[in-house]
């Protein structure tokens, strides 16, 4: 059978949707069309347009950048207003002289469309070009949905009691989650950033391996040295989630070329937000990533909302797709709450990372339903109807659930059955986690040197000596 990727090459025909999707987006293009079913009326939707033929129109001038380039090639791109095909030959590759004088326009016309195979009903899109996918991995992918919406749930209200100190929840991006970790091999390497515990989930973490990493007891892999929510496993291949925004991106690269050094079948797939997107190590990643031809995919999760900063204060281009191809990379907008979307889009990625040897960009456009994590309140920079709106007609799960259920692969029983055996499973797990004994003090301080340099030998003899003054105040179940 054909790989989706050599398919999309040799297809030049391409789909038009003519459907809008309403998405909180930037953008100063004049064309942008403000009719939209959405509430958000006064922010501009997405247009159609022929976004593979772009892909074409740039594997063709990534080409012509070679300096090899033949002249032929290059007379294509010479147009009427160039200056009788005279070029100028410089590194890179040639570029046609113009006396025109003719600045690019900072937004493309038309925003660059977004690929969708599940409209908002779980229909299939007439015409719809996707991967397909077996019963079993569509059973599963709705099951890990699941588990990880009640995962949040649960979760969100433990540390609401108090008995964890920080949560952060991944509500309206189970899609991204569940779908891009399901068409990854075990062997890619995850480097995420924090809203993305379905990948671990799809690999198999436990339950009970995430609640003992919230609880940071002695079974937590990470010793209980981290916050909550930085969860991480060498057996799973996910680096474990680090705090400052964008930094897994630079080192995604860095992973992926020495996939590539030693020959592995395999990429690496580092997530980030609309908001990493600003940081200087995305530009970095990126730019690294095209230089070296690493088998590297980015999955940017453009959720409108880094914190309490919307997206239309987070950059002035169209969204984030369009600066892959800035930086010679393959880039794809995707319908972030269509799992099967996300799940072809990876899929392909994948190909194209392993085989051709370089890097993907992939922006999937979703929504943040929940707080950005429990030291935040979002009702504070956002409407309410803005986030019902997503929570209700634009739900990831239920939108994955319609399409399964039509298919004869799911029903109710199926529906009851799993919700109240992954909440007893939580139950039982938080139980046995809460119980547990923490780790000592001196895991404070060890794994890191093989001998304690006098720094941190005096910053322990310090807090002992302040436990031991205020010993009020220090947790009881934590072996000194
Ligand atoms: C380098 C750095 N700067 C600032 C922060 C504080 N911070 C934590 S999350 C966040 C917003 C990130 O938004 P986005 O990347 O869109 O991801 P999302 O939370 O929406 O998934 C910020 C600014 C940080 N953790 N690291």
């Amino acid at each position: 059978m054909a790989s989706s990727w050599s398919l999309i090459k040799r297809s030049r025909t391409l789909i038009h949707h003519k459907k809008k999707l309403a998405f909180l987006g930037i953008g100063s293009a004049p064309t942008f069309s403000s009719s939209s079913s959405s509430p958000f009326m006064k922010r501009p939707c997405a247009a159609s347009a022929p976004y593979i033929n772009n892909h074409f129109r740039f594997l063709r001038r990534f080409e012509f950048t070679k300096a090899e380039a033949a002249q032929l090639e290059l007379q294509h791109y010479v147009t009427d207003d160039d200056d009788n095909n005279q070029v100028i030959d410089f590194p890179g590759g040639k570029v046609a002289f113009t006396s025109e004088m003719r600045f690019i326009s900072e937004s493309i016309q038309k925003r660059v469309p977004c690929y969708r195979v599940l409209d908002d009903n779980g229909m299939p899109m007439k015409y719809s070009n996707y991967v397909q996918i077996s019963k079993e991995m569509a059973v599963k992918m709705y099951s890990d949905m699941v588990t990880l919406q009640t995962m949040d749930s649960i979760f969100y209200e433990v540390q609401r009691q108090g008995r964890i100190s920080f949560y952060l929840t991944s509500m309206g991006e189970e899609a991204v989650n569940i779908a891009s970790a399901a068409a990854l091999s075990f062997d890619d390497v995850i480097l995420p950033q924090y809203r993305e515990p379905g990948v671990l989930l799809w690999r198999g973490f436990t339950l009970q391996q995430f609640v003992d990493q919230l609880f940071g007891n002695t079974s937590d892999l990470g010793k209980g040295r981290q916050m909550p929510i930085h969860y991480g496993s060498n057996k799973h291949n996910y680096f474990t989630v680090s705090s400052p925004i964008a930094t897994q991106l630079p080192q995604a690269v860095g992973a992926a070329y020495s996939l590539k050094i030693d020959g592995k079948s395999a990429c690496a797939v580092t997530y980030c937000g609309d908001g990493g997107t600003s940081e200087g190590d995305f530009h970095a990643g990126l730019n690294f990533a095209a230089v070296m031809d690493a088998p590297v995919i980015f999955i940017c999760r453009n959720n409108g909302w880094a914190i309490s900063t919307p997206v239309e204060e987070q950059f002035r281009s169209d969204g984030v797709v369009v600066k892959g191809q800035a930086y010679g990379i393959w880039s794809i907008r995707v319908d972030g709450n269509d799992a099967l979307a996300v799940y072809s889009a990876v899929h392909t990625a994948r190909e194209i990372a392993i085989k051709e040897k370089r890097p993907v960009l992939i922006e999937a456009l979703t929504y943040r339903v929940g707080h950005h994590s429990t030291s935040d309140d979002s009702t504070k920079y956002r409407p309410i109807d803005e986030i019902e709106y997503w929570k209700m007609e634009r739900n990831p799960v239920n939108r994955f659930k319609r399409w399964v259920e039509r298919n004869g692969w799911w029903s109710d029983h199926n529906e009851s059955e799993l919700r109240s055996s992954v909440r007893k499973q939580l139950m039982q797990a938080i139980q046995v986690a809460e119980k547990a004994q923490k780790p000592p003090l001196s895991d404070l301080f060890n794994d890191v040197y093989d001998r304690l340099p006098s720094n941190l030998e005096e910053q322990e003899r310090l807090l002992r000596e302040i436990v031991k003054k205020h010993p009020e105040d220090y947790p009881s179940d934590v072996p000194l």
